[in-house]
């Protein structure tokens, strides 16, 4: 090879190592607020409230809760355990969509791997097998034209291979195919609208499946399947930097550090997201604990990938508490909040009177003091989600879209988005 063979390959060599994802690290003062934010949570130890999801967040992050993450660890155990004599295998009629759902049955997987604890016996077998059989009844609703859908999502279900690919457990070919299908097929994942979330956790699954070497006889499709889907999080980058929305970009860059790809923008791209990232985290857009949980591994470099083999040892910075000052009492300033809800009938239209700052949380629990307004919400991993506004429940598939007039969804839920003065907030009973 001639000399300028020779230095072609070096810079195609230097081009191929720029394309890896690199998130430089960032002030370690702004992680340690982040993980203090998840401090009060872990208080909160009814079923209800416990997430697997922030203590997979801690154990994969630079900081950590100390005593209070093995006493977190402890009531997860408690809790789940319980819960799964629920399902006992014995019982046919067993319900499926009761609590916990799939996905939080696979979160609690990865938080015992978190934890470098592997699943076994009596007990570790029982919820592999509850959770492929949840994936089973799942692919056959999805059925063989992969016409249908899960009773979940394709999220919890990416999440649940993926929960079971870092305990080295094996999930059947065509349960991995229906998977596949749907990131080959894109408009199946989140009918025609492309979530990010869902891409990049079905990429980060299929990332174990390689690196695993588990279902060997995909092996092709899988390795196509994780660079379609990073191509997809990349094309959905906004001109802010985000992948998707700020609330997707930390799952978007999990997956795009798991894997070098020859050929794309991938270093400039994830360091626009970072910056982007900076920027919202001064804007104090990162106050949900799940959303929390899903950022800190990726300011350590980590994804959920390294799952695999944990480094439980690795040096974590203790997080402190909070010290709160107390802010001078002042006399609260009220705003107008207008609240609509079409799609009933009559349908309502009020404006509602709360302190400034008050969370949309707030205002339609003001409506309902009122009167002529009704609510109701179930516990999820992200906080109160809204099942129904004046009587009416959500049907399969159906969801109360939030949105701030005229016609913007917002990327908050009811208790962490705090609406402004003068803004109209519509409840809209949509499809998915
Ligand atoms: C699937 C999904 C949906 C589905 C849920 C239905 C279903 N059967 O799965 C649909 C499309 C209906 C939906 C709706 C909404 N979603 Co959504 N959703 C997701 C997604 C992709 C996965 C959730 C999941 O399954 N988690 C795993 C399981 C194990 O956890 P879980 O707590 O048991 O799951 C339940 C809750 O997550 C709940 N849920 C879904 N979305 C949201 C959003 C909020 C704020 C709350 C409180 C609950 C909630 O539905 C899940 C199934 O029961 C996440 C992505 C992510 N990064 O987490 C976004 C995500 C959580 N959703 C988000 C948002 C903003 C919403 C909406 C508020 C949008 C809107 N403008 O109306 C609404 C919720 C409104 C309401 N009624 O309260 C944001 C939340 C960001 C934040 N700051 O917290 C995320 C992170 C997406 C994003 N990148 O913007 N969502």
């Amino acid at each position: 090879m001639g000399r300028l063979g020779a230095l072609l390959l070096l810079l195609g060599a230097l081009g191929a190592l720029a394309d890896i994802c690199n998130i430089p690290e960032v002030d370690s003062s702004l992680v340690q607020t982040l993980g203090q934010r998840l401090l009060p949570w872990m208080d909160q130890l009814s079923l209800e409230h416990l997430n697997p999801s922030i203590y997979v967040g801690l154990r994969l992050s630079s900081v950590e809760a100390s005593t209070k993450e093995a006493f977190y660890l402890h009531s997860l155990k408690v809790d789940y355990q319980q819960s799964l004599l629920r399902h006992a295998p014995s019982d046919d009629n067993t319900d499926l969509q009761a609590k916990p759902s799939m996905g939080q049955l696979a979160l609690y997987m990865l938080a015992l791997k978190a934890n470098c604890e592997f699943i076994g016996g009596h007990k570790g077998d029982r919820l592999v097998s509850l959770l492929k059989r949840f994936l089973e009844d799942e692919k056959r609703s999805i059925g063989h034209d992969h016409k249908g859908q899960p009773h979940t999502s394709y999220y919890q279900y990416g999440l649940s291979i993926l929960a079971l690919c870092v305990h080295q457990k094996r999930v059947h070919d065509s349960v991995v195919g229906k998977l596949l299908y749907a990131v080959e097929h894109d408009h199946h994942l989140h009918r025609g609208h492309l979530s990010v979330d869902t891409v990049a956790v079905a990429g980060l699954a299929f990332t174990c499946l390689q690196r695993s070497n588990l279902n060997s006889d995909l092996r092709h499709r899988i390795t196509l399947a994780i660079r379609t889907a990073q191509e997809k999080v990349l094309k959905a980058q906004t001109p802010e930097g985000y992948f998707g929305n700020v609330y997707s970009t930390p799952l978007a860059l999990q997956l795009l550090m798991t894997s070098p790809m020859p050929g794309a923008e991938l270093g400039t791209a994830c360091l626009n997201a970072r910056a982007a990232l900076l920027a919202s985290l001064q804007d104090g857009a990162f106050q949900n604990a799940l959303m929390i949980s899903q950022l800190l591994p990726v300011l350590n470099h980590k994804s959920y990938v390294d799952l695999i083999s944990p480094d439980c040892l690795a040096p974590r910075v203790t997080l402190e508490p909070a010290t709160v000052t107390p802010s001078p009492m002042q006399v609260p300033e009220f705003i107008h909040v207008m609240l609509k809800v079409p799609s009933v009938w009559p349908p309502y239209r009020h404006s509602i009177s709360v302190p400034a700052g008050s969370s949309l949380e707030e205002v339609l629990m003001k409506a309902q003091e009122l009167g002529g307004f009704m609510y109701g919400t179930q516990a999820s991993l992200s906080g109160p989600y809204l099942t129904s506004v004046m009587g009416k429940e959500v049907g399969e598939r159906e969801f109360w879209q939030l949105i701030r007039a005229p016609d913007t969804p917002l990327q908050q839920g009811i208790a962490d988005y705090r609406p402004k003065d003068g803004e109209t907030i519509e409840l809209r009973l949509v499809t998915w």
